[in-house]
């Protein structure tokens, strides 16, 4: 009775020992022991039942962008439409409880967040801290990669800094050099492991100094060591302000994946099935993350809102606002940060960061003009009927937020949801290659092919 009692008191309990992180084994020790278990598992799995079908497809996916079609294999994370992400079957309010955190700070360090996606296992305090070391210490940039940065020209959109920045940094690729040089397959996971924990410790100087080039004077502070990744994200861009920071963990650890099929993971997962570096799979994902449905939504989102109090101010009457929303479909366009391919109710990255904005800045009054959408947007695009999905995603919130603390160029949005999706899709492709995935190549059809498959009329 009491162990039952026990086993209640928190999720953490609810771990199979053998989930539990073993606090004296580093990262790739952790691995070492981890694939080899489930490269046997996979084999077992598809041995037995390799032959099994797992669902048909109609005429309508194929035109349809593929929607709910199971297709493919992630590992890091399952996204279910009603209950939202879960990374490795840790829901987001699990992970804000299990994770380690930063000392005094409330919210988890994204570093543990990639400890858990890409091993499975919830990562000690101390496993957390030397992956911040880690990555402080792998964040210098080569010389060629800072110069094409302070030579971007102004108006070239800030994610597009970000992805040529990144595919500069492929010189870097151990992965490229050792293909290069002929290594053996079982040991790609171990070079694709390498180039992730390069890309990602660099990432946050790379987008920084996209920051500091693009909308103030240029100049970026230097790592400091004794700083977890976000907080020394924050410093470089020029933010110091503790909740800032705060929110900056919550921020890259939310949007760290979304499982596979979304557009940065899939166009992730495909280029590097072709053996292209993380860098040059990243790079692609990032082209991707840059489309006004997928990442941009969270810069569009601020513009809208933005319209919103330039047009009719922030003491428009519900009617009002009401009336620009219903303004913003007939015209033809999508409320930003509404709807979702996969989720059928709130996003819970938006209600989490819903949660932080009550608790730290409730009486701000763009953080108030959200949470009246909240209120109209729903009805009205269940009203128009068109979308199958009416709340908000997690772009609906994110801009607020940012917003809130000074962050207020909106147009660089998109790479902070960037620098926290390597995580999770980085974290994938080192799993991809363990598990020897091979060329992704699914078989298109042309509609005179499918009108002679399924049998229709000419
Ligand atoms: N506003 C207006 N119309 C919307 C809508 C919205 N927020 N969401 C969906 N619709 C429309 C679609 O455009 C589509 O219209 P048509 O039939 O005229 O083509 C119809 O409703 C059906 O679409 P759906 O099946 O509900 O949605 P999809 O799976 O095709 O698209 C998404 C999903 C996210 C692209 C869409 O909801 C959208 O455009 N939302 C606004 C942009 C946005 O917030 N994107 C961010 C998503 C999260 C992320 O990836 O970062």
């Amino acid at each position: 009775m009491a162990m039952r009692r026990i086993l209640k008191l928190s999720a953490w309990t609810r771990l199979p020992l053998r989930y539990r992180a073993a606090s004296s084994l580093s990262l790739k020790e952790t691995l070492d022991k981890t694939i080899p278990e489930k490269q046997e598992e996979v084999k077992q799995f598809r041995r037995e039942y390799g032959d099994k079908k797992i669902g048909e497809i109609t005429v309508d996916q194929a035109y349809g962008g593929m929607r709910g079609l199971k297709a493919m294999v992630c590992e890091t994370s399952v996204l279910d439409p009603d209950r939202g992400i879960e990374f490795r079957g840790y829901s987001i309010p699990e992970c804000q409880k299990l994770l380690p955190k930063a000392p005094g700070g409330e919210e988890p360090l994204p570093e543990g967040l990639f400890w858990l996606l890409i091993t499975g296992q919830i990562p000690t305090e101390e496993q957390v801290n030397d992956l911040s070391k880690d990555w402080a210490a792998r964040a210098d940039l080569p010389p060629h990669v800072v110069g094409m940065i302070n030579n971007f020209p102004n108006n070239l959109h800030p994610m597009s800094q970000f992805s040529a920045a990144i595919t500069g940094l492929q010189s870097e690729s151990q992965f490229a050099k050792a293909y290069a040089e002929g290594i053996n397959k079982t040991k790609y996971w171990e070079y694709a492991l390498e180039d992730s924990l390069n890309l990602i410790a660099k990432l946050p100087t790379v987008a920084a100094m996209i920051y500091r080039n693009c909308f103030h004077d240029g100049n970026v502070c230097p790592i400091d060591p004794q700083k977890d990744w976000s907080a020394n994200f924050a410093s470089m861009m020029g933010f110091d302000d503790s909740q800032f920071i705060e929110l900056m963990r919550l921020y890259l650890t939310i949007h760290a994946d979304h499982e596979g099929g979304n557009v940065s993971a899939h166009t992730c997962h495909l280029v590097a099935s072709a053996l292209s570096d993380p860098y040059l799979s990243f790079a692609a994902a990032m082209n991707g993350l840059a489309g006004p449905l997928h990442g941009l939504a969270n810069q569009e989102v601020l513009v809208w809102l933005m319209k919103i109090r330039e047009q009719v101010g922030d003491d428009i009457t519900d009617d009002g606002l009401k009336e620009f929303i219903w303004n913003t479909l007939k015209s033809g366009q999508v409320v930003p940060g509404y709807g979702h391919a996969v989720l059928r109710q709130t996003d819970p990255r938006y209600m989490c960061q819903r949660e932080f904005a009550l608790k730290h800045l409730p009486d701000d009054p763009l953080f108030k003009l959200v949470s009246r959408l909240y209120q109209y947007v729903p009805d009205i695009l269940l009203e128009q009927g068109k979308a199958k999905n009416p709340w908000p995603n997690v772009d609906a919130h994110s801009g607020v937020l940012l917003h809130h603390y000074g962050l207020t160029e909106m147009s660089y949005y998109t790479v902070l949801f960037g620098v926290s999706r390597a995580l999770g899709v980085l974290s994938s492709i080192v799993w991809s290659r363990a598990l020897g995935l091979p060329l992704e190549r699914p078989k298109s059809m042309s509609t005179i092919g499918l009108k002679a498959l399924v049998g229709a009329a000419k």
